[in-house]
């Protein structure tokens, strides 16, 4: 056991999150929080649950539309603009248990979107997708679901076609204490910034990155970034910076190559035994294919950076202990699968694939579960049960979905059909975060029967469902918090009472799956309790197998936290491939490294062929929208959620979200440090607060995601966000035919200085209420 948080300790009680454990206490009516002591770098965001703990944007009770309610299920564009009106939990579920039979007996349970992306909370029981996937399996037979995630939707799509499994490569493969002691060059395309390797979903008990940066540093290794923002790797790091233009990585590395291939400095060896197709794409890469060799040259005129620190970077890579980091980011974009690709043959040029901090560390620092150990022992999972509905859609590709129902789309060589959806459902997560062009998002939603939304806060999410279901917040009630990646198992104690009529998830679905007549098999008849000690069984029954010390439920729940074994940090499948290609082929068609993949070249969509290629992008600078917009994660706060928390709004500047940009392009707008500035483009328009700073690249404006839209005027089709919600101005279009991932990173804006009367924020006051 370890030691630190019992929940004896003066009051104080263990709990976790996505950002970190800690302990809390409730001291007179406001909640005290502590980061556990074993963290050597705790995570600020934390402080983000005193301040919304009971903050007026949490829901306090059912809530159902009132057109909804007056006209019944339908299309409405008021979804977003129509009043509230507050009922009982029993009427509720009336109300949604009938509307759920009704489009489940006239349309089956193919009419209705459950995928229910987000990262809702940490905790294994009170999760709220499984807990919602559970229910509509058990209680309707099934709904359509999504693949696939926001972060990760091209290379995981990609990867496990050319290299390995996306967990063995981001988890397995190099780790954190392989770079402190055995590289010699870090190349980190995106960086690893801290702010987002704080967190990582479960739960996170040591945040070691910056740690190892440092001992990486102090033993030599050098650290080169290539960002539109300085700040993407730490002053630990001692990093170069290298301020390439975004959205041409791939150029950039083929350039690199190139110059690897004509001074002969290319690992042939490596290349002949370990990978698939070299030879194809070495004659594309010397312009035998297309006449345009990718020489160091042509990439300077892509990528804005000097032909001379191309080939200097090249050369000093080559023979070294390098390791290539390509970040999520590169894919969130326009053809995102090319960076991806690209970074692993540039990985493979270098012929370190397999060694000790070597290769190729895909999104290695992008969250705080990657480059760690696995646990040795499972962690308590809840079974979602069987989905009668085959169909599914790319994650990303929802407003689509709901607005050509019946059209084809494209997705990793299949030709497929979008299905008629009638009610969307949704619980932890926040569409209005996370998709793309949030306007024609709103479009989306107005064409639905239905929109259900289990939520803890008046999210713009929640503000166009029709039936709105207050849920607790973590803090609220009981769970276990494990991550497949931290040794650390955390008795999630409850810290304070529901807020107002709030109820957990699992609690309403249990009584909505009563009223379908599912009850039991829904709850198996446990109590939430009941299935904590439940779930837990796997693990102690791990430990036990082991001949571990393996405590009882009642145990672990007293003493609050349990050291977990972990298994040892080898390398996993590209290690035993370099060691013995014949013997441990990697899972790929041809089991080896596919530079050149015939199944993906099959599949003849032009827009990702079957090698890494350049394609010339569509969102580029241009006279009316001469700015890149990188719309990254937020440093303080996961996503979306809690914004209304203090961590979060005490760093933004007169109540909106800060969005950073160079001092030329600040100066040619006469955009002064600490002005409001309106960022548009064709899609919207949304306010910023200005931070005036050379550690972004010229012709680069950064503003985070996560501030809650907040729409000026609600009725007008296009409003403008007063609050600096980046995705009002991002396009919805997949990265690419193949995977169809979410391309929000970067899009292209104009910005000015924002004149007048600056308009209320109204994101965190909750809806009118009315009485019928
Ligand atoms: N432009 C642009 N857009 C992006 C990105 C980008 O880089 N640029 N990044 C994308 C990425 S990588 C991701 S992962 C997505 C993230 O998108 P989301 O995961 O959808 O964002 P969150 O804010 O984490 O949403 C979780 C929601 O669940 C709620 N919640 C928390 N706990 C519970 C609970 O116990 N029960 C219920 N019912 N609800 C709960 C929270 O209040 C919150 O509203 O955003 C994507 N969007
Ligand atoms: N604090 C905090 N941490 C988080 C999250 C959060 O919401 N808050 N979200 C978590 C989640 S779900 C995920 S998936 C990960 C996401 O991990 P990432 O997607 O890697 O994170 P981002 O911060 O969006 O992007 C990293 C950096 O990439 C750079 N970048 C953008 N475009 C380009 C480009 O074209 N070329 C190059 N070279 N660089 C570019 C930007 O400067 C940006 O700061 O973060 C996780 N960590
Ligand atoms: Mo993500």
């Amino acid at each position: 056991m370890a030691d630190g948080i019992a929940s004896n300790d003066a009051g104080f009680k263990p709990h976790t999150s996505h950002w970190g454990v800690f302990s809390a206490r409730m001291k007179d009516g406001a909640l005290d929080i502590r980061p556990h002591p074993g963290d050597p770098d705790p995570n600020g965001i934390i402080g983000n649950f005193p301040g919304a703990l009971r903050h007026r944007a949490r829901i306090a009770e059912p809530m159902v539309r009132k057109g909804w309610l007056e006209n019944g299920p339908g299309p409405d564009e008021r979804r977003g603009r129509d009043e509230f009106v507050a009922v009982s939990w029993d009427k509720v579920i009336e109300l949604l248990g009938g509307e759920l039979a009704r489009v489940k007996d006239q349309f089956g349970p193919g009419a209705v979107f459950g995928g229910s992306y987000g990262w809702a909370s940490a905790g294994r029981f009170h999760h709220a997708q499984s807990q919602i996937h559970r229910f509509l399996n058990v209680a309707l037979g099934g709904y359509v679901r999504s693949v696939n995630s926001y972060s990760s939707g091209a290379s995981s799509v990609l990867l496990p076609q050319i290299l390995a499994g996306y967990e063995e490569i981001t988890k397995r493969n190099v780790s954190w204490d392989q770079i402190a002691e055995h590289t010699d060059i870090v190349l980190a395309f995106g960086g690893m910034a801290l702010k987002n390797s704080m967190v990582a979903g479960g739960s996170i008990s040591q945040h070691v990155e910056r740690g190892a940066m440092d001992r990486a540093r102090a033993r030599g290794c050098d650290f080169v970034l290539v960002s539109p923002l300085k700040a993407d790797l730490p002053d630990e790091a001692g990093a170069e910076w290298i301020a390439g233009m975004p959205g041409t990585d791939t150029a950039m590395m083929m350039g690199i190559v190139h110059t690897l291939v004509v001074e002969g400095l290319a690992d042939r060896a490596f290349l002949d035994r370990y990978t698939e197709g070299w030879p194809v794409f070495e004659r594309y890469l010397m312009g035998e294919t297309d006449g345009q060799p990718k020489d160091a040259a042509w990439a300077s005129g892509i990528t804005g950076i000097a032909a001379d620190e191309i080939v200097a970077l090249a050369r000093r890579l080559a023979g070294k202990r390098a390791v290539i980091v390509v970040s999520h980011s590169l894919q969130r974009a326009e053809h995102g699968e090319q960076p991806v690709w690209m970074g692993m043959v540039l990985a493979a040029a270098l012929g370190q694939i397999g060694l000790p901090g070597g290769g190729y560390a895909y999104a290695l620092g992008a969250i705080g579960y990657y480059g760690r150990r696995f646990n040795a022992v499972p962690g308590p999972t809840l079974s979602q049960g069987r989905n009668g509905v085959a169909d599914f859609i790319p994650v990303a590709r929802i407003s689509d979905m709901l607005l050509k129902p019946g059209t084809t789309y494209r997705y990793n060589g299949q030709t497929r059909t979008y299905p008629q959806i009638k009610l969307v459902y949704w619980a932890g997560g926040n569409p209005f975060h996370h998709h793309q062009d949030l306007n024609r998002l709103r479009k989306a939603f107005a064409r639905l029967d239905t929109l259900v939304v289990h939520e803890l806060g008046w999210t713009a999410t929640a503000r166009h469902a029709d039936i709105v279901l207050p849920c607790t917040m973590t803090l609220e009630r009981e769970d276990i918090g494990f991550s497949s990646n931290d040794p650390l198992m955390v008795a999630m104690h409850q810290v304070a009472e529901p807020y107002g009529k709030a109820r957990d998830d699992y609690a309403i679905f249990a009584d909505l799956a009563e009223r379908l007549g599912a009850r039991e098999a829904f709850t198996e008849g446990r109590t939430a309790r009941e299935w904590l000690a439940h779930l837990y069984e796997t693990t102690r029954a791990g430990l036990a197998k082991q001949g571990l010390p393996a405590p009882s439920f009642e145990e672990f729940w007293t003493q609050g936290l349990m050291e977990l074994p972990q298994l040892p940090d080898d390398g996993g499948e590209m290690r035993r491939f370099r060691d013995d290609p014949v013997a441990h082929p990697l899972s790929t068609p041809s089991g080896k490294i596919e530079i050149f993949s015939a199944k993906i070249d099959g599949h003849g969509d032009a827009d990702c062929p079957g090698h890494p290629v350049w394609l010339d992008k569509t969102e580029v600078p241009r006279p009316a929208a001469p700015l890149f917009l990188v719309a990254n994660q937020p440093a303080t706060r996961l996503h979306s959620q809690l914004d209304f928390g203090g961590h979060s709004s005490d760093a933004k500047h007169r109540g909106r979200e800060v969005a950073r940009m160079h001092p030329e392009d600040a100066k040619a707008r006469g955009i002064g440090d600490g002005d409001i500035a309106r960022l548009f483009n064709e899609r919207g328009a949304c306010l910023a607060a200005v931070r005036v700073t050379a550690t972004v690249r010229k012709g680069v404006i950064q503003l985070p995601t996560g501030a809650w839209f907040d729409p000026a005027d609600p009725s007008e089709e296009t409003s403008l966000c007063v609050h600096g919600n980046p995705n009002v101005l991002t396009r919805d279009v997949g990265t690419s035919s193949f995977a169809q991932g979410c391309a929000g990173q970067l899009t292209v804006v104009e910005v000015e200085r924002f004149e007048g009367n600056l308009p209320p924020i109204q994101a965190f006051d909750p809806p009118v209420s009315v009485a019928v």
